[in-house]
């Protein structure tokens, strides 16, 4: 009988194999990283690089009908930093698979893995559409809920895709170029801001310390965003995907994707249940 050679997610994770292929657990190779090394430099460099045109016309044209459809019940914001006129769709790995290919975009996930240097997971992915009027949001940072002196090593990291043209008029949002490498804990006086100006099917890349915000929509038409926030995989992630993709689901998702929203074993230690990797749950048929 031919031995049937183990993958790294048959194994008990404290196995010397196991252990051994912790190196693999990254989404790029270093030559997919290298490939993207002046973006990732940009993105060091200033806290944020924007990648144009990077989804195909058909592509968009789904993900617009797809996240219009499941804004059609989302509620407006009921705070200021919320927006009263902005309308938000959370947990959408669960929701949709019409954007499985933007959380997995080979080159976002090497620059991602470029800057944290690091195993990654999702934090959080949610749709943000600002509405016509949708003032300008209060300037903050997404890595404000980890409690660590500034300026500290980078975090997370999000990624806002533009599903409709991100203008000078309609609320693109708001950075404020280096601020990620600042110890103040709110913009220095007199900073500049940039606006990320790009067509739809672009995304802007920033580090969870750059300070930024939602801009002012002065149009009449609404603004759709796309944040997919990425962190390094050892910490406590922002949206609980656990509870909100339960194993039920996730064994539906193709693997990298369950791998990303955190069915993994991180650094030999971190997620394991009762001596496995979370991924043999996913594949026990009629236990979940
Ligand atoms: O909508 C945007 O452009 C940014 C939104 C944002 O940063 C937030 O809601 O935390």
């Amino acid at each position: 009988m031919g031995s049937k050679k183990l993958s790294a997610i048959d194994l008990n994770p404290f196995s010397p194999e196991a252990q051994s292929m912790e190196q693999t657990k990254r989404f790029s190779s270093e030559d997919d990283r290298k490939k993207v090394h002046s973006d990732a430099q940009e993105l060091k460099e200033n806290g944020y690089v924007i990648l144009k045109d990077r989804l195909a016309e058909e592509k968009l044209r789904k993900i617009r009908t797809e996240l219009k459809s499941l804004h059609e019940e989302a509620p407006k914001g009921t705070s200021h930093f919320g927006g009263f006129e902005t309308e938000r769709v959370y947990n959408l790995v669960a929701r949709t698979r019409a954007l499985d290919e933007l959380y997995l975009l080979p080159e976002l996930l090497a620059i991602v893995e470029s800057h944290l240097d690091d195993q990654i997971q999702l934090s959080i992915v949610s749709s943000v559409n600002l509405l016509p009027g949708q003032s300008a949001q209060s300037f903050h940072r997404d890595d404000a809920y980890y409690p660590l002196p500034r300026p500290h090593m980078p975090l997370n990291v999000n990624a806002m895709w533009a599903i409709d043209d991100f203008t000078e008029e309609n609320g693109a949002t708001l950075l404020v170029p280096n601020s990620h490498v600042s110890a103040s804990d709110q913009p220095v006086s007199g900073h500049k801001t940039v606006k990320a100006l790009m067509p739809a099917g672009s995304v802007v890349i920033y580090d969870g310390s750059l300070f930024h915000a939602g801009g002012h929509n002065q149009t009449v038409n609404s603004r759709m965003g796309l944040t997919v926030l990425y962190c390094r995989a050892w910490l406590r992630q922002q949206e609980n995907q656990f509870l909100g993709v339960p194993p039920a689901l996730a064994k539906h998702l193709p693997r990298p994707l369950q791998k990303l929203i955190g069915y993994w074993v991180v650094n030999n230690l971190l997620g394991y249940l009762n001596e496995a990797s979370p991924s043999q749950l996913l594949r026990t048929k009629g236990k979940n």
